[in-house]
């Protein structure tokens, strides 16, 4: 296959949305119809019982929370699909937004009882401004949910996009019965499986289907076609160039936990959503097709298999074809480096690759100078810059207990560090060397003892720091400049991990009283992106 083939089959796409709309839910159901796993896993599973594959964490399958990004690749119906479930919960929303930097599109998933909520607002609002299609799950039909007609209206008053039903919810809650497509005029009405572990089974059939309206009850039947004439006045069609733009979501209704919708949504999606495309990087277009191979890493893990206890950089591949054994620049380094060690990821599992295209995720292993945000290529002069930096708002101090497990207590620190998971700053002229976590939310701080503990065996304890707000210096200043500084009571200097100083205050107050009272030290509420010497 040439390399132009095996770009337009390739659909790179995130799962996201608000904690608890039901992601992993779909995503495990985009695998079971896509024929990736046999039987569908549950978010809630017990001992014994099957649990998700992306939900793989240990830290996970307790609190039936995401807590960490997964990758799923697999092959359907002549696509490779790169599939990315994220979590929604806002203190992990670094990981969630590195994510959004590698994907062509997004499934955003709505529970269909509350609507809009704010964490998918946030999340939509930075897939506007990267303009990356959008596509829409009205997820949980099963249970009593709002007005169809209203969640479109919400979509386009909260969200400003157009919404453009393809399919359309037969019954409401209980009476969830199943879909009627508008693209093809056929009624979809599916039945329960135990445990939505298998495919739904579905009767399709038009509206003078006697078997279809002999399911429905008169009151469901004329209230879906009042509904759907309604739709058809509206008039609007599919606007397949709208959508691409990211001006129209197509909007998809179902429920995941029931396998209702998740055929049509597969289907519909693979169909409208976009291959990879060209991507700017300081105003040169860097074209999928370009032969030179070249990708970034956005993700860095660690221990993901308790076989083989190591890192894999997540790559997303942009252009031109990836080689095993291939030789490459790597920008942090400015060194080429062998990438002997290649895989294609499943969740936890993993199995190696000798090719990759455009659009793939691919998992490195054996590079420690790796980090998030390096680009790996054949052609120097391409640089990606991609990852967006956040603004720690919770900080707190993690003190080593056991003195005898000191080295572990480090290791692991330093390898958690590497991944992101938090971020760490060393107080200006400190007494002791108990480092300081910056996280954009504590349960990041939860997330480092317990993977401390369970994957290096180091106990820790967490200490509430005092500081609430920090904000960075400009890169330029002095170190005399900082002794001159005058600080409000209770902020503090310190340094990040890139040696720019920063300012720790209590509160905002505190940090606007400071910035306007110093106007020759410009602070910014952005992390600096380089690296002082
Ligand atoms: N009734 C109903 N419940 C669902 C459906 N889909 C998911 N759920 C339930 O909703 C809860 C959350 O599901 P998850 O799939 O973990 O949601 P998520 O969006 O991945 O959550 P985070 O990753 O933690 O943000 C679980 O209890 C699911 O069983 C659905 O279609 N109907
Ligand atoms: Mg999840």
């Amino acid at each position: 296959m040439s390399i132009a083939t095996e770009i337009a089959r390739r659909r790179t796409f995130a799962i996201i949305s608000h904690p608890d709309a039901g992601k992993t839910t779909l995503t495990e159901k985009l695998l079971l119809y896509g024929g990736a796993v046999q039987l569908a896993g549950s978010v809630t599973a017990r001992k014994n019982q099957r649990a998700t594959t992306s939900d793989w964490m240990e830290l996970e399958k307790k609190r039936g929370i995401s807590i960490s990004s997964t990758v799923l690749q697999f092959d359907y119906n002549g696509y490779r699909i790169n599939l990315l479930d994220t979590p929604g919960h806002k203190d992990f929303s670094e990981d969630t937004y590195r994510v959004l930097t590698a994907v062509d599109s997004v499934v955003m998933v709505i529970d269909s009882a509350k609507g809009i909520e704010p964490q998918t607002r946030k999340l939509f609002e930075v897939c506007r401004q990267r303009g990356v299609p959008i596509f829409t799950f009205m997820n949980k039909c099963d249970r009593p949910m709002r007005n169809p007609l209203e969640l479109l209206d919400e979509l386009e008053h909260v969200l400003g996009i157009g919404a453009f039903p393809v399919n359309w919810p037969i019954g409401n809650g209980f009476e969830f019965q199943g879909v009627y497509d508008r693209q093809t005029s056929q009624f979809h009405l599916f039945e329960r499986t135990v445990g939505g572990k298998h495919r739904a089974p579905v009767s399709v059939g038009g509206i003078n289907d006697p078997e279809i309206r002999g399911r429905l009850d008169d009151a469901t039947f004329h209230k879906t076609v009042e509904e759907l004439e309604m739709l058809d006045t509206a008039g609007n069609k599919f606007d397949d160039a709208a959508v691409l733009a990211g001006k129209t979501t197509p909007v998809f209704f179902g429920s995941g936990i029931n396998n209702f919708g998740v055929q049509l949504l597969l289907d519909g999606f693979l169909k409208h959503s976009p291959a990879p495309k060209a991507r700017v990087m300081g105003g040169i277009e860097i074209a999928p097709e370009n032969p030179a191979f070249s990708g970034f890493i956005f993700k860095i893990q660690a221990n993901m298999n308790p076989k083989h206890r190591d890192r894999i950089a997540f790559v997303r591949v942009c252009s031109g074809k990836f080689e095993r054994d291939m030789t490459v620049h790597h920008s942090r380094s400015e060194k080429g480096v062998r990438l002997s060690s290649a895989h294609k990821l499943f969740g936890k599992e993993r199995e190696t690759v000798d090719e990759a295209y455009p659009g793939d995720v691919i998992g490195l292993v054996g590079h420690d100078s790796f980090g998030i945000g390096d680009t790996l290529t054949t052609d120097s002069k391409i640089q990606y810059k991609e990852i967006p930096r956040f603004t720690p708002e919770a900080f707190s101090y993690l003190h080593n207990p056991n003195t005898a497990k000191y080295k572990q207590f480090r290791q692991g620190l330093d390898q958690l560090l590497q991944e992101g998971v938090t971020q760490t700053l060393y107080l200006r002229n400190a007494s002791t060397k108990t480092p300081l976590l910056a996280a954009v939310g504590p349960l990041q701080f939860e997330v480092v003892q317990f993977r401390l503990e369970s994957e290096y065996g180091a106990e820790s304890r967490l200490e509430a720091a005092l500081w609430h707000v920090v904000r960075w210096l400009p890169i330029t200043i002095k170190e005399e400049d900082l002794d001159a500084l005058s600080l409000p009571t209770g902020a503090r200097l310190a340094y990040d991990i890139g040696k720019n100083p920063v300012v720790l205050f209590q509160n905002d107050w505190s940090a606007n009283y400071f910035d306007e009272t110093n106007k020759k030290f410009p602070l910014s509420a952005v992390p600096v992106q380089t690296a002082r010497e």
